[in-house]
């Protein structure tokens, strides 16, 4: 079965729905491992009230028998608590930022929440129960995705905040109320948001997300839309919210000169290492090139936008009076940079998981394994 997966659901309706399929037959599927990303989706320091009303967890329907896929789709649910979604007002007029006013007139509605309920981010929680789960394949070889947030409302995380962590990285993402890996950076951040708060604003940031244990020559060269390229820069730009992405050096690259940008090949010491003898001094390509992964850490950043509902209010008009107001405020985040990390790690996973299964093809979980040990062996000459 193609690997393939769909959400569907309301942020006030009665649950988040999902489907995944194509996860081959004989893998232990951890669901705690799961919950806990979906409980991580919910932290972060800026967070507004919704975020103390629920508490994420799923509930898998189809898939699996004595604790271990079974080849066929898996289903989910991760039910709202907050599930008024008959009974919220309608908000009168669009907010400037969201999906309101364009929605409506895709619609042919003066509606927003025919729109809004779909378009909120909470849908990205039915995405992180599906990563949750999906990404426990590629785990099982040995690739791990990781994600921090390295920039909040301007303020920003020690450069090289991820290598200096090293061994210390999940514990220190742990303890920060950012999920970043900088615990310097932590007051300054709190005062941003703060200042945010009190001033009744809204910020955005950037994330960073890296994955390690990547063989080469996942993706391809041969066409545009199957580079890996476009496919995690496709994953990353539809997390709502989500400006700009970029990989390796990104738009530093296009100032730099080519000797300052592209990764001298050379020899491993020692021998051929898991994915052949070749390795890079460098990795300014962020683990792509042509359009493949390289074998070298995949590093890709996000840029988000500031959350569009304002305690303050931005200017719009009223459908009814067509008079200028401002948007409604019924309640949001100050900030949601840090879950959108989570999300981030979570739709690279999935990308990276569905890229993986292309390559190493099987019904099973030893059909997938024998393909892969039969393209590393053939990678120890290369
Ligand atoms: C979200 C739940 C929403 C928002 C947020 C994402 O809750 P509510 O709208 O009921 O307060 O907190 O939505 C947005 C940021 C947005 O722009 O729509 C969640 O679960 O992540």
């Amino acid at each position: 079965m193609t690997f393939a997966w769909r959400t569907a659901g309301e942020s006030h309706g009665p649950s988040l729905v999902a489907i995944l399929e194509g996860i081959p037959a004989g893998l232990e599927l951890d669901l705690a491992r799961a919950n806990r990303e979906l409980a991580r989706r919910q932290r972060g320091y800026g967070r507004g009230a919704r975020m103390q009303i629920e508490k994420d967890e799923l509930t898998l329907l189809s898939g699996m028998r004595a604790g271990k896929t079974i080849g066929s789709p898996l289903a989910l649910t991760v039910p709202n608590r907050d599930d008024s979604i008959e009974s919220l007002p309608v908000p009168t007029n669009p907010r400037p930022g969201h999906a309101d006013l364009a929605g409506c007139q895709k619609l042919g509605v003066r509606d927003p929440r025919a729109v809004l309920e779909r378009a909120s981010a909470r849908e990205t929680a039915a995405r992180v129960a599906v990563a949750g789960l999906a990404r426990q394949v590629i785990e099982a070889f040995g690739v791990e995705v990781f994600a921090h947030v390295i920039e909040l409302g301007g303020v920003g995380v020690r450069e090289d905040a991820f290598e200096a962590a090293g061994e210390d990285r999940a514990r220190l993402r742990r303890e920060s109320e950012f999920l970043c890996l900088d615990p310097a950076a932590e007051e300054p951040l709190r005062a941003r948001v703060d200042r945010a708060r009190d001033d009744k604003d809204s910020l955005g940031g950037v994330f960073e997300v890296r994955a390690s244990g990547l063989p080469p020559g996942l993706g391809s060269y041969a066409s545009g839309p199957e580079r890996m390229t476009s496919r995690l820069g496709a994953a990353l730009f539809s997390i709502p919210a989500i400006k700009g992405v970029e990989f390796g050096l990104g738009f530093e690259s296009a100032r730099r000169p080519g000797s300052e940008v592209h990764d001298a090949i050379g020899l491993q010491e020692g021998g051929p290492g898991p994915f052949g003898r070749f390795r890079r001094a460098t990795n300014r390509a962020g683990g792509l090139e042509g359009g493949m992964t390289t074998g070298e850490p995949l590093v890709c950043r996000a840029a988000m936008k500031p959350i569009p509902t304002l305690r303050r209010g931005l200017p719009t008009v009223d459908f009814e009076t067509g008079e200028e107001v401002r948007a409604t405020y019924q309640r949001s985040d100050v900030t949601s940079v840090p879950a959108a990390s989570v999300v981030g790690e979570a739709m690279v996973a999935l990308e990276l998981t569905a890229a993986f299964l292309e390559k190493f093809a099987g019904d099973s979980l030893d059909q997938v394994r024998d393909g892969y040990e039969a393209y590393r062996a053939r990678l120890g000459p290369l």
